[in-house]
């Protein structure tokens, strides 16, 4: 594994997997994505992992409009790595989803390394109502979904972040996602190093266990040697444990209320500037790791930089 002293913090906003029902703090304007993404960057996140809601309901889009407007407010207010989803939300299409590339040439975007279920259909069963018709059929519909991210998908996805030099960030969302990845490699869709995102605890993923986070370490060694950095997301109440692990196995951690809503038991978090803060002070008290500034996070990552709006 590459080592990097410096803890590079990823906050995710608001994502596509929570709905406004479920708390509400979740940002969904994109005046609200902005300033949460800001408050995030301030308390210490060196990326911002960017998705947009419909500002009237809430649900995912990937609007180009909206998008162009989060992400220049985000840039021109703070240094942070701006970094816009090509997930989008598991139903969109994967040509929906990786237009925002070409349209905001971004320095880093994330990419989605298989295919896979991505079950959301357990949460109805925790809530009597809704704010919106949408979101329980949205969710429901999790049940008979599969996530597509074909090898036809990468090898369609990879050649146009080249093209638009925006580094591809690798979601992996269980083992065989890695050897997928490694292939990409082999193939020549994919240069070396390579930054993993282990999303761990997903309806369709490999378990949030600490135990597992060892073995997708173990495993990216055996592909990449020491050519890979890796991030980590615990799903849901996984956020802090599993990001903990990471942070004392020299890895690098991302939080949010796209992953996480609670910023402990019982208690929603106010804001995304919460989570991002408990993990800075976690960090401090299990490893002293300094947090990474955008700039160090950039060179690390061998991004293009930053983008003038
Ligand atoms: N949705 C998360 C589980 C993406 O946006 O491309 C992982 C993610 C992927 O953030
Ligand atoms: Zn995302």
């Amino acid at each position: 594994m590459r080592q990097f002293e410096p803890l590079i913090l990823n906050c995710a906003i608001t994502g596509a997997i929570h709905v406004p029902s479920m708390s509400p703090h979740l940002p969904v304007t994109p005046e609200e994505i902005a300033d949460e993404a800001v408050a995030a960057a301030d308390a210490g996140a060196s990326i911002v992992h960017i998705h947009v809601r419909d500002p009237e309901t809430g649900e995912p889009t990937m609007d180009h409009d909206l998008f162009r407007q989060v992400v220049e407010d985000i840039s021109n207010r703070c240094d942070a790595i701006v970094q816009p989803t090509t997930g989008g939300d598991p139903n969109m299409t994967v040509k929906e989803r990786v237009q925002v590339v070409p349209e905001l040439e971004p320095e880093l975007a994330t990419c989605n390394m298989g295919s896979m279920n991505f079950g959301l259909y357990h949460i109805p069963d925790h809530f009597e109502e809704f704010q919106y018709d949408w979101e329980e059929a949205y969710l429901e519909s999790t049940r008979d979904l599969v996530f597509k991210n074909t090898f036809e998908d990468l090898q369609t996805l990879l050649p146009i972040f080249d093209e638009h030099d925006t580094k591809p960030e690798l979601e992996c969302y269980d083992v065989g996602h890695l050897y997928n990845a490694r292939l990409m490699v082999d193939q020549g869709y994919l240069d070396m190093p390579v930054h993993l995102q282990f999303v761990m605890g997903i309806n369709g993923g490999v378990g949030a266990t600490p135990k597992n986070l060892v073995h997708m370490v173990d495993v990216a060694e055996e592909l990449f040697g020491d050519e890979f950095s890796f991030s980590v997301i615990g799903a849901g109440k996984d956020e802090f444990p599993l990001g903990a692990q990471a942070m004392r196995m020299g890895g690098h951690v991302r939080v949010g209320m796209e992953d996480n809503l609670y910023l402990r038991r019982g208690e929603l978090a106010k804001g995304n500037s919460d989570l991002v803060e408990k993990a800075v002070d976690l960090n401090d008290e299990l490893t002293g790791r300094p947090i990474a500034t955008p700039e160090q996070a950039r060179e690390f990552l061998g991004l293009k930089g930053k983008q003038e709006w």
